[in-house]
């Protein structure tokens, strides 16, 4: 079991500075508990206001820039090689804002980073982040949540939701072979029909919290900046239903180090119905 280490530089200093530490106002909770639940049950999904302070997405940008140099467009789990993600734009306002929610035990599933580049084609296709063909997560105990590290604007390619479309459940999910496939992100759920489509507009450091079943996409960045958006799908104890393998490690918020999803899959597990 490796611990991580969870350091990086304040916002504001450079990448080459020794002093490492947390983003001084990184935590800024703006949203009631009972509206986000509620929303969350109704809609699937809720906009978080300044989940992180916007200062520190000017740092995250640098980092991401960082990461990406050599033309990666998905960045996997930036928070285990750089600590930075994690303290600052991950585990704190997590625990604020989701804890409430799922409870105070969370476990980072996954992270990735995703660059939408100007004027390439970039078209995330409908699809549903707590299935694929190696993982299923009980709605109940996840949570997956976007950050906006820069505007994400209709032009930019920012989330589309089908509102209302988690209460169907999760549709079998495609590891399709087209555009997504070389980003990375291979899978697709079934949809016959979209209801409910709504473009998300964010500004830098606030997040959209999305029911792990919500359908969702995203288009191209038709504008000449790159657009980058951090994606986290953060698990309570339970909160793995299936994983086919459950020894791979995840990330614990309360021991900020990393476990095994084993660990995370004790309980009965049982995917529950929402009322409609
Ligand atoms: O960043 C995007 O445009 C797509 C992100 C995504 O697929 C997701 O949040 O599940």
């Amino acid at each position: 079991m490796a611990s991580i280490p969870v350091s990086g530089p304040k916002c504001g200093e450079s990448l080459s500075s020794a002093a490492f530490g947390r983003c001084e106002s990184s935590v800024s909770v703006a949203v009631q508990e009972d509206s986000v639940s509620d929303r969350l049950r109704v809609a699937g999904w809720v906009r978080s206001p300044t989940w992180v302070d916007p200062a520190c997405c000017g740092e995250a940008k640098q980092r991401l820039d960082q990461l990406v140099r050599g033309g990666a467009r998905v960045v996997r789990n930036p928070h285990l090689e750089d600590g930075w993600f994690c303290e600052n734009l991950i585990c704190g306002p997590a625990e604020a804002v989701l804890g409430p929610i799922l409870g105070g035990d969370l476990a980072i599933e996954n992270v990735f980073a995703v660059a939408k580049m100007s004027d390439q084609r970039f078209e995330v296709p409908w699809h549903q982040d707590g299935i694929n063909p190696d993982l299923e997560l009980d709605p109940s105990r996840s949570i997956a949540v976007w950050i906006a590290i820069t505007h994400a604007t209709v032009s930019n390619g920012c989330l589309e939701v089908a509102s209302g479309s988690h209460r169907r459940g999760y549709r079998p999910p495609v590891v399709s072979d087209e555009v997504q496939a070389g980003a990375g992100r291979p899978t697709m759920a079934t949809v016959d029909q979209i209801e409910g489509a709504t473009k998300v507009e964010l500004s830098p450091g606030d997040a959209l919290l999305m029911d792990t079943r919500l359908l969702h996409c995203s288009g191209s960045n038709r504008t000449d900046f790159v657009r980058y958006g951090v994606n986290v799908r953060f698990v309570a104890p339970g909160g793995i239903g299936r994983i086919t393998d459950p020894t791979r490690e995840i990330f614990s918020l309360r021991s900020r180090a990393l476990i095994e999803a084993g660990d995370y899959v004790r309980g009965v597990n049982h995917q529950e119905a929402l009322e409609p």
